[in-house]
Order: structure tokens, then C-alpha cells, then sequence
């Protein structure tokens, strides 16, 4: 289906890239933007999304299937690439991780696999409900202090979170028996979101081996370094921990940002309140180097949280210009996109969407509701060639954004239904597409409606009985479609 076949409603926000303090928080102007033929949402000129990008290409394309091989696994979450191309591949519920090359998908195994099992497979005691007892609630209503550029001063004397608390010592391990037997996935159950999620190869993998992967046992969240030879984790070091997480939104986007930096997502775990409290891990996105510790160059010292404010973002990256986007579901409102600055809040839980500059709130550059049938339900995001691309679970398709030197130029809806529902999305070495496909997940707190356009078909009382039969065989492909084992999908993109 065409973009221009249908209305969808989207807020772009106009804002310069300048960062204002909280109290000068400027509202700008904003545009409620019907998305039809001819009729494009654009930031403001003042807004360089990517300098190498011409202003006044409006172009479309079209993504050819280029391949396709089996994760090799059920309930697949993070998806990345090796130097040498093959992929690997995270099954949350699962505690797998695949090595997927060459139409084989490879169980990693080794020590580090087993320090990463005992770590999800032994959550310790949750924490008494009163232990940490919540704030009274402000009586004014008013937003509880973002981050502001204003905290980074060193005189700030709050306690930093996330001050790059080591995780246990014994979560090191180079021996021991390797003899790892095969563990079937687990049963598929959604009450738990322990296991495996974002992983990330390291920009310098080919002198040190190194892959970052998030991992929770739904009390706590860990970030490890883990040590890759060939099918082999020789080694799994914790390097950030314990995130307290919870039996859902517990984040786990991982991505290196072009600073080199590792980017962590970690969701509120169901504690909303947590999003806008800075000396939490919870609703943030984290920054921190390879051995975990907070970069100098961080808006709060000594703390590696680089921006507040978010339910659960699920994906992160970067365009040409070095500008960071991330995506998160919202609660029952909006989806969101936002270009995330250092320091910023980005409003959850006191609202979603757009609305809260006056607040001190960063607005969502586009948010897509949740109260129509269009959801985006973002999942995965990439950035090529100017263009970026996101990656819809219970929209079942790729939509994708133009990124021109004025902001959002032509938006397509690509892919739809081809695959069923889709997670992960990555750009590959050779410049084409890659996304994991997400139909044996159990994100089901995800799906808020059925996609319009995949909805089944009620046949008239007069149908015809060469219609009827139409319509059976299209709900039996898609019934074969979604019980079909998860893939990565490759397409090459076509101007
Ligand atoms: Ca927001």
C-alpha cells in the first residue's frame, strides 16, 4: 500500500539544534501534518540533519529481496554483523546467542556462554516493594528536574547512578569445561522478559575480538564484554551492573555510536517515576566506554547516563552527520523518534509525545499515535544514505524516512506484510538491508492494534465462491507465514 493511499497523521516538530537550558526552553512552532502525496513534514532549515545529503532529492525506492537465512532460533532479539559478515543473533527467552553465515545458524557455546546463563537463570531476590519508597507525588504536578546542561557543572553533588558499579568479579571466566550440551529453547512464555537482548560488535573488533551484549534475569540487567573466538565465548566480563530491571521494558538496545562510545537502552522496568529520576538507570540511555566507565565528556560527571526521560527505547543509530535517533513504543499515546542530545529529557512518564517544551521536555521529532490504526510500533532502527529506516513489529513493514538537509523529506511504508512482524533492522556491509524477522517473539505488550491493511477480510454475503476461496488461501499464507521459523532478511535498496 502506498503512503499517499492513506493519511497518516504525524507531528514534526520544528527546533534548532542549539541546547537550551531549561528554564530558556523555547517553544517553537509546530506542524500537525497530514502525510499524503505532496504533503511532506520538514523540520525547520535551521535543522542540518546530514551535510552530505542534497536538500531537494525527493526520491523513492524500492527494496529488493536480496536472501534470507534462519536465525536458528526462537524468540530472536538483537541482531549485528561480524567484519567477516556473518551475523549473530540473540534469543531473549531463549538465552541463546546464533553465529548465522553461510545458510548455517551456529549455538555459541564456551565459558562465557555459561557465565551469561547463570547470570539470567539466577535472578537474585527481588528488593522489598518498601525498600525504596516512592516520592510523594509533587501536589503542584509539576515535571521533576530533567537533565539539564546545568547539572554537569562539578559542583553537582547529587549521587551519580550508574558510576560504572562493576559487575561481579566471578562473571569473568576463561576455563572450564567447554563441553556445552545443546539447550533447546525454552518454552516461549511472556510473564518474564529475562534473557538476552541487544548485542553489539566492537568498532575495533578485529584486534580485540570483543562483542557487548545486554542481558537480564528481570531483577537485574547486565552489560557484558564478551571475548569471541570463531563459535567459542571464551570469556564474558560484566562491565556494567546491577540495572534494576523488571518483568517488562527493561530496554537492551545496544549500538556503538560513531564517538566509538557504547549506547545503552534501559527501559523504566515498569516503574514510570524512574524515567526522570537521575539517580536511577531506569528510562535512560546509558554511554559508557568499552570497560564500562562513564566518559568526561558525559552531561552528569561521573555517571553514564547521557539522556532521561524514556519509557523503553528499542533502537538506536546514527546518521552521516553524527546526529543520534532513537525510537520507543509509547505507553497509549504515541510512538516516538527522537534526535537525542546529550542531557536532555525526553518527558516520559509525564507525557508522551509532543507537548513539553515548556516543561523542559526535548519533543519527539516525529511521533506516530497509538490511538489510530497506524501504529509504527518501532522495533529497529538504521540510518543509510540519508535515509532511515524503522523497522515496525506490529505494523508488520519497513517505513522509511527520507532525511534530507530541511529534515523528513519522502516517507514509504515498505515491505508490508512481506515477513510478518519485524524486530532488529541493520544496515549490511555492502549497503543494503538486513532485518531479523520477530514472529516466534513474545513482545506481545507490543501489539496494540492489527496493522489497517492486514486485517482479515470480511467477505460480502454475495462473495463469490472464487473470492471465498481468494481469501482462504491468502489467511492460510499468512498463517504459514507467521509460524514459519524467524529469518534475517536481506534487501538490496533500489532508487
Ligand atoms: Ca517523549
Amino acid at each position: 500500500m502506498s503512503v499517499g493511499a492513506v493519511m497518516v497523521v504525524v507531528m514534526a516538530r520544528i527546533r534548532g539544534l542549539v541546547t537550551v537550558s531549561v528554564g530558556a526552553a523555547v517553544a517553537l512552532a509546530c506542524l500537525l501534518v497530514p502525510l499524503a502525496a505532496g504533503q511532506l513534514p520538514t523540520w525547520g532549515a535551521d535543522r542540518v540533519i546530514s551535510d552530505d545529503t542534497p536538500a531537494s532529492s525527493a526520491s523513492s525506492v524500492t527494496l529488493a529481496p536480496a536472501g534470507a537465512e534462519v536465525a536458528g532460533t526462537q524468540d530472536p532479539w538483537g541482531m549485528a554483523q561480524l567484519p567477516d559478515g556473518a551475523w549473530l543473533v540473540t534469543s531473549r527467552s531463549g538465552e541463546r546467542i546464533m553465529h548465522v553465515a553461510d545458510g548455517r545458524a551456529t549455538e555459541l557455546s564456551g565459558p562465557g556462554m555459561r557465565v551469561i546463563r547463570g547470570f539470567v537463570e539466577n535472578p537474585p531476590e527481588r528488593p522489598a516493594p518498601d525498600a525504596q519508597p516512592a516520592p510523594e507525588p509533587d501536589p503542584d504536578g509539576a515535571p521533576p528536574d530533567p537533565v539539564s546542561p546545568d547539572t554537569t557543572s562539578p559542583e553537582s553533588t547529587s549521587p551519580v547512578p550508574g558510576s560504572a558499579t562493576p559487575a561481579h568479579p566471578e562473571a569473568e571466566a576463561s576455563s572450564g569445561d567447554s563441553s556445552s550440551p545443546t539447550v533447546p529453547d525454552a518454552p516461549v512464555t511472556p510473564p518474564d522478559e529475562a534473557g538476552l537482548y541487544g548485542i553489539a560488535i566492537s568498532p575495533t573488533f578485529a584486534e580485540d575480538s570483543s562483542v557487548f551484549l545486554f542481558a537480564s534475569n528481570g531483577v537485574t540487567s547486565r552489560i557484558y564484554r564478551l571475548t569471541l573466538s570463531g563459535t567459542e565465548i571464551t570469556q564474558a566480563r560484566g562491565i556494567l551492573g546491577e540495572i534494576p530491571a523488571g518483568a517488562g521494558k527493561n530496554g537492551g538496545a545496544l549500538a556503538f555510536g560513531p564517538d566509538s562510545y557504547l549506547y545503552a537502552s534501559v527501559g523504566d522496568a515498569g516503574e514510570p517515576r524512574l524515567a526522570g529520576d537521575l539517580d536511577s538507570m531506569n528510562g535512560k540511555i546509558l554511554r559508557l566506554g568499552a570497560d564500562g566507565s562513564a566518559p568526561p565528556t558525559n552531561p552528569l560527571t561521573s555517571s553514564v547516563i547521557w539522556s532521561a526521560g524514556h519509557r523503553n527505547v528499542t533502537a538506536m543509530a546514527w546518521n552521516a552527520a553524527g546526529v543520534m535517533f532513537a525510537v520507543e513504543p509509547g505507553g497509549d499515546y504515541a510512538d516516538e523518534l527522537n534526535v537525542i542530545l546529550p542531557g536532555h529529557n525526553y518527558g516520559w512518564p509525564d507525557l508522551e509525545g509532543e507537548g513539553g517544551a515548556s516543561a523542559g521536555y526535548t519533543d519527539p521529532a516525529v511521533q506516530w499515535l497509538r490511538t489510530d490504526s497506524h501504529t509504527v510500533d518501532p522495533a529497529g532502527l538504521a540510518i543509510n544514505d540519508g535515509a532511515l529506516y524503522v523497522a515496525s513489529y506490529s505494523g508488520e513493514r519497513i517505513w522509511r524516512y527520507q532525511l534530507t538537509t530541511q529534515g523528513f523529506g519522502q516517507v514509504q511504508s515498505l515491505a508490508v506484510g512481506q515477513e510478518g512482524r519485524l524486530g532488529a533492522i541493520s544496515i549490511t556491509r555492502d549497503g543494503g538491508l538486513a532485518v531479523l524477522t520477530a514472529n516466534s517473539a513474545t513482545r506481545a505488550a507490543h501489539t496494540i492494534v492489527e496493522p489497517y491493511d492486514l486485517l482479515p477480510v470480511t467477505l460480502p454475503e454475495d462473495a463469490s465462491d472464487e473470492e471465498k476461496q481468494a481469501a482462504q488461501d491468502a489467511a492460510q499464507e499468512r498463517a504459514t507465514l507467521l509460524k514459519a521459523p524467524d529469518r534475517i532478511v536481506t534487501f538490496t535498496i533500489t532508487p
